[in-house]
């Protein structure tokens, strides 16, 4: 990807969201190259998906669910009853018709910024990642911490993240997405065996 194609999808984002959007995929997208930077992947893809993770997050629900309907993308029971949790789907889906993206990884990393997925790659934990602890967001309890086990440790600082997350929704009463906790599952078990593994005189 040139870095004039990138400004390009950067001046398309600042039309299609609002300041406060902008200013957080901004945020989103310099905090992945960061990331990048640490853990050897692209920087170019970084900041390309950063770029466009939350590319439909501004679109009105009705036009969400209509886009998805035209299109054949599935909507599950609790996106039809949060249509919020849409902006990931229909993202990676204008990713790839309206701006363009041919990169898979780039794809995915959009695709599962919400809520994550058993196996990610290592561009898609850090988009993830990202979105959670770009320097804008504030609101978030443990934002110190996160942010420093971002540069040391993965998988662990996504599991820090999920169960944060997890912890919010019950209290919220908000319903949760069978992925989000499916994720969590998949890293809390990964960490377990990995752990396992390096306990001295475990064979
Ligand atoms: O789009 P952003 O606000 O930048 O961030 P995001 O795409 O991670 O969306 C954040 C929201 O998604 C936050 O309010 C928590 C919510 N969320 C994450 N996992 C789930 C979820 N909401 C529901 N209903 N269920 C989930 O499993
Ligand atoms: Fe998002
Ligand atoms: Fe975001």
């Amino acid at each position: 990807m040139k870095s004039s194609d990138l400004s390009k999808i950067r001046r398309a984002m600042e039309k299609v969201q609002d300041r406060k959007r902008y200013e957080h995929t901004l945020g989103v997208a310099y905090t992945a190259a960061s990331l990048a930077m640490r853990y050897q992947v692209d920087i170019g893809d970084a900041l390309l998906a950063g770029l466009l993770h939350d590319c439909a997050k501004c679109l009105s629900d009705e036009k969400k669910i209509s886009l998805c309907e035209k299109h054949n993308i599935p909507i599950s029971e609790i996106e039809r009853r949060n249509p919020a949790l849409l902006h990931s789907k229909v993202g990676s889906f204008l990713a790839m018709e309206q701006y363009k993206v041919t990169n898979m990884d780039v794809i995915n990393a959009i695709l599962n910024h919400t809520t994550g997925r058993p196996g990610m790659s290592d561009l898609e934990k850090i988009i993830f990642v990202a979105d959670y602890i770009e320097p804008g967001r504030r609101q978030a309890p443990n934002l110190t911490a996160i942010r420093r086990t971002a540069f040391l440790d993965l998988d662990e600082t996504l599991l820090m993240i999920l169960g944060d997350t997890l912890a919010y929704l019950k209290e919220s009463d908000i319903p949760i997405d069978r992925m989000t906790r499916k994720t969590y599952d998949y890293y809390r078990e990964k960490r377990g065996e990995e752990q396992g593994k390096e306990a001295p005189g475990a064979d």
